[in-house]
């Protein structure tokens, strides 16, 4: 409540492009309905968009043509964690745990399952077919590689089958225009190119997936608060106060990705808020699936929650034995609730 107190006593100056006469808002008359919360048009007004977004819009409605000429379908991936910056000259952020494990590789099984794959990843996290190499824990890529006498390099016989078959698939993927990878770092990158892009995407109506695997972060700095060089530590210890991040799904839902199957992620670490929650957030938002997954296990079992019903898809000991992955299960799941989608307008 103090808090709360605190931000609704703060001015913020309005945005340039702004077409009021008067020079500042009370943070009041930003907040949403009055639960503190500023709403996302708001947000968009008041930040200023990420130095690429141009490129990135250029890249992707080339891409979403394409496929829309081909009547094909295509999953919009978010994937990996945001940064909260701490200054405007940013030495510090806050970050979160994800290194988008559960998006690269639900990019590939979307990819074999026929889907035309937008990834939307946080930069330098897991890629699609990469990912096997580049983020090894047990492996660094230099040790698959093995120099020749003739100033060539190859790859060491071992992992040779393994990383064939890998490279058939990375290249079929490209070749055919079917994967496009588009990144992010900060949540405000996050924010402007979700509402980008999802807008661009809208045009496919029902073909589209929007798959938000992404952590995004709940809590944020706005600019007008940021510290504009790096924090000193001769002030002493230090207290921050983050404000809510303007909750997107609403408006990705109601106005910005028209008709496509909207599957959102619920992270919890305590299970008796994980179906709980990943309901409220169906109803709060209305869209039509919410896959809820624990920290600890969230590469074994999720839980597939929908308006009438949900359903558990785990690994067994065996299939663990074996790593397969659980996107496997996922993404087979999602497709014929997509297959639904399209022909009943209904969840499966
Ligand atoms: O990136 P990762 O594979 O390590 O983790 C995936 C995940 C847990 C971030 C994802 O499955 C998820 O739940 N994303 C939404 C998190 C949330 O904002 O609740």
């Amino acid at each position: 409540m103090e808090e709360q107190d605190t931000i609704v006593q703060q001015t913020y100056p309005m945005p340039a492009s702004s077409t009021t006469t008067t020079t500042t808002t009370t943070t009041e008359q930003l907040l949403d309905n009055g639960q503190g919360v500023i709403d996302p048009e708001v947000y968009f007004n008041m930040n200023k968009p990420p130095a690429n977004l141009g490129e990135f819009e250029e890249k992707l409605t080339a891409f979403v043509n394409h496929h829309q000429k081909l009547d094909n379908r295509v999953v919009f991936i978010t994937s990996g964690g945001t940064t909260v910056p701490l200054e405007n000259q940013t030495v510090r952020f806050i970050d979160n745990f994800s290194n988008g494990t559960r998006g690269a590789t639900s990019a590939e099984y979307f990819l074999e399952a026929g889907y035309a794959v937008v990834f939307m990843h946080r930069e330098f996290s897991l890629k699609p077919y990469h990912r096997h190499y580049t983020h090894n824990p047990t492996q660094d890529f230099l040790d698959y590689l093995v120099p020749k006498e003739d100033g060539s390099v190859s790859v060491d016989p071992k992992y040779a089958s393994e990383m064939h078959k890998i490279l058939i698939k990375y290249h079929q993927a490209k070749e055919s225009n079917r994967l496009l990878l588009l990144d992010f770092v900060t949540l405000s990158d996050y924010l402007f190119k979700l509402h980008s892009g999802s807008r661009i995407l809208a045009r496919l109506q029902q073909k589209a997936i929007y798959y938000l695997a992404a952590a995004v972060s709940d809590f944020f700095i706005p600019k007008q608060k940021l510290s504009e060089h790096k924090i000193q530590s001769r002030d002493g210890a230090m207290t921050l106060t983050l404000d809510q991040v303007p909750k997107f799904l609403k408006p990705l839902v109601s106005l910005w990705a028209s008709n496509g199957l909207i599957v959102s992620f619920k992270l919890e670490t305590d299970v008796n808020l994980l179906v709980p929650k990943a309901r409220r957030a169906l109803e709060q938002y209305g869209h039509q699936v919410v896959i809820g997954n624990m920290l600890t296990t969230r590469k074994q079992t999720v839980t597939m929650i929908m308006k009438d019903k949900e359903r558990v898809l785990s690994l067994t000991p065996e299939e663990l034995s074996k790593n397969i992955e659980i996107e496997s299960k996922i993404i087979p799941d999602l497709v014929n609730i997509h297959d639904h989608w399209i022909e009943t307008g209904v969840t499966a």
